[in-house]
């Protein structure tokens, strides 16, 4: 009845990898267990347990350290080609150095990469997903330039345990994440509400760790392993309000704050932070008195080592807002990123709403930001890591299900339009630990049952048509399971 006839023909390539993603945090567990060493956010929940919503943590969280067979099994009853999951870095590093290597955490990591692979799934590894090794965030973290050193260390480490077998390598996980959430506000660990500086000084420091990382896989692990390594960067769509000249700059410059300041240094010709935003914020902090800018500036040196330092851009897509130079400002604080950008941020309420204040359904939001990225950064190969939907319910999850749908045309849209896109990887494979939010937003195709000691997985609605699109390469909006148990094919 209702889809278009050309739509529901177009096909994804047979290459083309659908996968589910995970961070270690929120899903293994075994936080002190078999030699794991505190990482940031097992010390923050631990000793600060009311920031997270529902006063929880990951000690536990979906028990995939216990569970990682069922987790692969999981991945078979999909018919997934690829899973991206994060390595815990102080369960191989218990204190971030390389001078401890701890086995049991390595065999973990072995056993659930064998596993996949024994069923022909592709496993995709992220080598930080945000829980850093507490003892380094003791040491100042990404503030201090040695997390630089730190990470390549811990980086040619994974490459030499696992790159016999791993093949494809995202160094960070969303540096703005890290970056501005962690450091330059309170919204994720470690809370350093560095409003100032905190944001750049991360920044400069988590581009050229990666660019260290990748240097290291690239010369001297990529040819004997033949893999590839890259970056994850949360690329939500920041288009205009309105057509007006004002807005169309809003927008740009919130788009620079927001991935561009990770991105250019390392996707762009020139290199380094972009221009208007360097600009804008080297004049705010004339204003304010300061006798540099809070931006630091890349050398000349550092500016050639980073750009270029890729095999891929990973991107994690979201949602979309709407950038006003005018309209639905908010008091920022002073200094800070978002006082530096100084732009309004509307979400149409026409946009359905998930469980995630921040997460609605918005239109073509995939291909707007993957077509502005290839015109901006070139022919560059393209994952997306992540693509998900928060419900509160189980089972029956349909918003999640017209979320997904809407999301993969949208994929569709950008092929037709000669992106070079390889895969895509729903967020999330199951209900897991949701950071500050805790157990109170789930994101998952499997919904876990937290109250269970076996934390039990059960598909919902959405794991069957999921598994319908990857097996059939097609988007069939009118498909309804005839079931509700999973069988692997
Ligand atoms: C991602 N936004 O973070 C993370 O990589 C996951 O660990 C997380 O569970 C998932 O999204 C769901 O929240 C994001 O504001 C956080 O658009 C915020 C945004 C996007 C992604």
């Amino acid at each position: 009845c209702c889809a278009l006839p050309s739509k529901q023909q177009r096909r994804f390539p047979d290459d083309f990898l659908f996968g589910t993603a995970t961070a270690s945090y929120q899903i293994e567990g075994a936080w002190n267990v078999d030699g794991k060493g505190e990482n940031i956010w097992d010390h923050m929940t631990h000793n600060t347990p009311e920031v997270i919503k529902d006063q929880s943590n990951g000690d536990i969280a979906a028990d995939s350290y216990t569970n990682y067979k069922r987790d692969v099994e999981m991945m078979r009853e999909l018919g997934l080609d690829a899973y991206r999951f994060s390595l815990s870095w102080s369960r191989i590093l218990p204190n971030g150095l390389s001078n401890n290597i701890n086995e049991a955490g390595v065999a973990f990591y072995n056993n659930y990469i064998n596993e996949m692979l024994k069923y022909n799934i592709t496993p995709i590894v992220t080598l930080y997903h945000w829980d850093l090794p507490q003892k380094l965030a003791d040491m100042g973290g990404f503030m201090n330039p040695l997390i630089t050193d730190w990470f390549e260390e811990y980086a040619r480490i994974a490459y030499d345990l696992f790159g016999d077998r791993v093949k494809h390598w995202i160094t960070f996980n969303e540096p703005r994440e890290i970056c501005f959430e962690g450091y330059g506000s309170t919204t994720k660990a470690p809370r350093a509400n560095l409003t100032d500086v905190g944001t750049y000084i991360c920044a400069k420091n988590l581009v050229i760790a990666h660019a260290k990382a990748y240097y290291a896989y690239n010369n001297y692990f990529k040819q004997r392993q033949g893999g590839e390594c890259g970056i994850t960067i949360s690329v939500n769509w920041f288009g205009p309000l309105t057509e007006s000249s004002e807005d169309e700059a809003a927008a740009e410059i919130k788009r620079q704050s927001e991935w561009g300041i990770y991105a250019e240094p390392i996707f762009s010709q020139q290199g380094g932070f972009p221009r208007e935003f360097t600009e804008k914020v080297a004049q705010k902090s004339v204003e304010q008195g300061y006798s540099s800018s809070r931006l630091p500036e890349f050398t000349e040196e550092e500016k050639n080592y980073v750009r270029g330092a890729y095999d891929f851009f990973g991107v994690n897509h979201y949602t979309a807002y709407l950038i006003s130079a005018s309209e639905y400002l908010s008091d920022f604080a002073v200094p800070s990123l978002n006082d530096d950008v100084g732009v309004g941020t509307y979400s149409p309420p026409e946009w359905p709403l998930s469980n995630s204040t921040w997460l609605r359904l918005a239109p073509n939001s995939i291909y707007n930001s993957l077509t502005h990225l290839k015109a901006r950064y070139g022919d560059v190969k393209f994952y997306i890591t992540e693509n998900g939907w928060s419900e509160s319910v189980t089972g029956n999850d349909e918003g999640r299900i017209r979320y997904y749908r809407a999301a993969l045309e949208s994929v569709l849209d950008s092929l037709d339009a000669g992106v070079n896109l390889k895969g895509y990887m729903a967020w999330s494979l199951m209900d897991n630990f949701e950071w500050m939010e805790g157990y109170t937003e789930r994101f998952g195709l499997y919904a876990v049952d937290f109250e269970d000691p076996a934390r039990t997985r059960t598909p919902n609605k959405s794991a069957f048509v999921y598994k319908q699109i990857i097996k059939t390469r097609v988007i069939d909006h009118d498909y309804e399971p005839d079931s509700t148990t999973m069988t692997i094919d």
